[in-house]
């Protein structure tokens, strides 16, 4: 199945199952856009909410180039990441759609997923996005652009970036239905399915006192990234709801419908705005098939023993 889902009542457009995983280094390669622009069916409704799926139907994220839009770091001084994003004729681009208040919409995680960071860059005249580097440490990390360019499609691109230094890897904290962040509990009810629109509810209280007074955030009460362990494939998916619109109620419960591509484990990253401040609650979550011999133990998997094997082969090869 590699046709994109559409959603219509939830307004989400996420990518369906792929099969075939993917090594590192291969994404990283630019050259692997001639192999991937296969002119798949997309979601390009440009009003349309959530991730914004790679070519042929993969999740986002995975390459750094497609459809012709290639993001590409540039030097930038100490303390400041900068990168730009080349549209079809080779030059940077320089005109963004706004969605969810933002042109552009940098995402940063290690390859261990720890380190999450959502930020928001500046354009400047020739192209070139910056902002104060969230790159918070040495590592590898991946870093997701996440934006519209007018005229054309919403695109997530992905990159490698390296910062120098000794590196501790993390390991992937357990499986877990409740976490803290600043003060605040949160709570995860619902479980992710392959390749099925599931609903995950997230409440968030402090102090035992349920949180009634959320605030809007980039357009909505709750924005949810999730990262596929293994190759951090990014899918971006909002609440069910947005506020003013007569029926969404400011907390405590944030609902968002959200379709993994896999079995594997996820790290979801809750971004909600109280207190006049965005707070990230993280979540590991294991989608798979809980039947006997596909144990889901919290166990977890090696990135190459997670590939989808028995989750059928798309009708596209990837060599
Ligand atoms: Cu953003």
């Amino acid at each position: 199945m590699n046709a994109v889902t559409r959603l219509g009542g939830f307004a989400l457009g996420l990518a369906a199952v792929f099969g075939a995983a993917y090594g590192i280094g291969r994404v990283a390669d630019p050259a692997a856009e001639s192999r991937h622009d296969g002119g798949a069916a997309h979601a390009s409704d440009p009003t349309e909410q959530g991730g914004h799926d790679g070519a042929a139907g993969l999740p986002g994220g995975l390459l750094v180039s497609d459809r012709g839009y290639t993001l590409e770091p540039v030097a930038a001084p100490a303390g400041e990441f900068a990168f730009r994003v080349t549209g079809p004729d080779g030059q940077p681009v320089t005109r963004y759609d706004v969605a969810h208040d933002k042109r552009m919409h940098l995402i940063v995680a290690r390859r261990d997923l720890s380190g999450f960071r959502h930020v928001h860059p500046d354009l400047a005249p020739d192209g070139t996005w910056r902002v104060d580097t969230p790159l918070a440490g040495p590592g590898q990390w991946r870093a997701f652009a996440d934006f519209t360019p007018t005229g054309g499609e919403p695109l997530t691109l992905g990159v490698d970036v390296t910062v120098p230094g000794a590196l501790t890897e993390r390991p992937l904290p357990a499986p877990a239905t409740s976490t803290t962040v600043d003060g605040y509990t949160v709570t995860l009810a619902g479980e992710p399915q392959p390749g099925r629109t599931s609903p995950l509810t997230l409440t968030i209280s402090r102090d035992g006192q349920p949180i009634t007074d959320l605030e809007p955030y980039l357009g909505a009460y709750g924005h949810l990234v999730a990262l596929r362990r293994g190759d951090l494939a990014y899918l971006h998916v909002h609440p069910e709801g947005a506020p003013g619109d007569g029926r969404t109620q400011p907390g405590p419960d944030v609902t968002f419908f959200a379709e993994v591509p896999s079995v594997g484990s996820y790290r979801l990253y809750l971004d909600f705005r109280h207190g006049g401040r965005v707070h990230t609650a993280e979540f590991t979550v294991v989608a798979g098939t809980p039947t006997a011999g596909a144990p889901t133990t919290g166990a977890e998997p090696t990135p190459s023993g997670s590939a989808p094997a028995d989750h059928g082969t798309p009708g596209h090869g990837h060599n």
